[in-house]
């Protein structure tokens, strides 16, 4: 470890800031099932974060070292980012003997994950995106990793099945995102509240910087593609208008970077409404159920925010399909209320 890393170590262990790996361990009696599970759960996402993180940070180098399908210097063929990242996570998670299906939106279909012993033995089924607004690496705008984490509700010691994976929102036992932004952090949720860790890519150590996030009831930030505004239903258009009109608090501040992960996570520390409504265009909106609105509902219900369809809480829906859409309203309990209430009015 060089001087620097040495003295950064120092410091922060000096000020005794939790590690995310005392975290896992200080609170994994709030985990009702088998504590040691979660923390290699836990462990394997933040492992896969660091090495993708490591890759993101060097995309803006992809001219010296070469694009997707391109040979680097060392003669390694380049991936494009999102398929890394895909492979990263999915070979983390596969070798821990804690997962017996993933899938991710990079995969048609799910994994199979035999086990050690091939015996089918593992509890848990994890639903990712691996690396969601990758288009905007070319632009150096931040991108994220979203989680999802269930137990298997068909019986062990049998192979996965699709079951698993169309469960309910409302059943996952854990849930987060990693944000490779200006820095890099991991947020998340086992069902006690949301806390954030910051990485310190000097030591490679996520540090507890965001305890206990809240969505604040109200916010001043609307973020939605104004783009597609005249194919939005008429409820959505009147929210819109409703945000920009100057009455109280209002106009609210239009902010959408085209990051799902940034905008939410932009939103839940200042307060505001992230929505990716149905349209003309897309019928069932943009944005997949399983491994992006379901865990980005779940941070946000546990952190006293909000997250529906426009009519139903989204951890209430029952998943069809591994990558079915749906329309997204998430953020600050009171304006979510509003948005909703505009769309119920717009059916009347
Ligand atoms: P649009 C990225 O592709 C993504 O899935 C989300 O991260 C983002 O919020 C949204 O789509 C942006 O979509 O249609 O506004 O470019």
């Amino acid at each position: 470890m060089n001087i620097f890393a040495q003295a950064t170590y120092i410091f922060f262990m000096a000020r005794k800031h939790q590690t995310l790996g005392e975290f896992i361990i200080e609170n994994q009696s709030e985990f009702k099932y088998s504590s040691g599970e979660l923390s290699r759960l836990i462990n394997s996402i933040r492992l896969a974060a660091k090495v993708v993180n490591h890759e993101v940070n060097k995309a803006g180098l992809v001219d010296i070292l070469g694009a997707a399908g391109d040979t680097n210097i060392q003669g390694e063929d380049q991936q494009k980012l999102d398929v890394m990242a895909n492979t990263t996570f999915i070979n983390t998670l596969k070798n821990r003997e804690i997962v017996c299906g993933i899938a991710s939106e990079e995969n048609d279909d799910y994994i199979t994950v035999e086990g050690h012993n091939d015996d089918h033995q593992n509890k848990y089924v994890v639903l990712i995106d691996p690396l969601d607004g990758s288009s905007n690496i070319d632009v150096n705008v931040s991108v994220g990793t979203i989680f999802s984490i269930y137990r298997r509700i068909t019986e062990a010691g049998t192979p996965v099945t699709l079951e698993d994976f169309l469960q309910p929102g409302r059943n996952q036992v854990a849930a987060g995102y990693i944000v490779y932004g200006t820095s890099t952090m991991l947020v998340y949720t086992t069902g006690h509240g949301v806390n954030g860790f910051t990485l310190n890519p000097a030591i490679g150590t996520f540090y507890l910087s965001h305890p206990n996030m809240q969505f604040p009831e109200e916010g001043q930030i609307y973020s939605v593609n104004e783009g597609n505004y005249v194919h939005f239903p008429q409820g959505v258009k009147d929210y819109i208008k409703y945000c920009q009109e100057e009455e109280g608090n209002r106009p609210y501040t239009s902010r959408y970077i085209g990051s799902l992960v940034s905008d939410i996570h932009r939103n839940m520390i200042k307060g505001g409404i992230y929505m990716y409504p149905k349209s003309s265009l897309n019928a069932k909106g943009k944005l997949r159920l399983l491994y992006e609105c379901n865990p980005m509902a779940f941070i946000a219900e546990q952190a006293g925010g909000k997250a529906s369809d426009g009519f139903t809480p989204i951890l209430d829906l029952k998943p069809t399909e591994l990558h079915e859409r749906v329309p997204f309203f998430c953020g600050s309990s009171l304006m979510v209320n509003k948005a909703e209430e505009f769309l119920a009015n717009s059916y009347k």
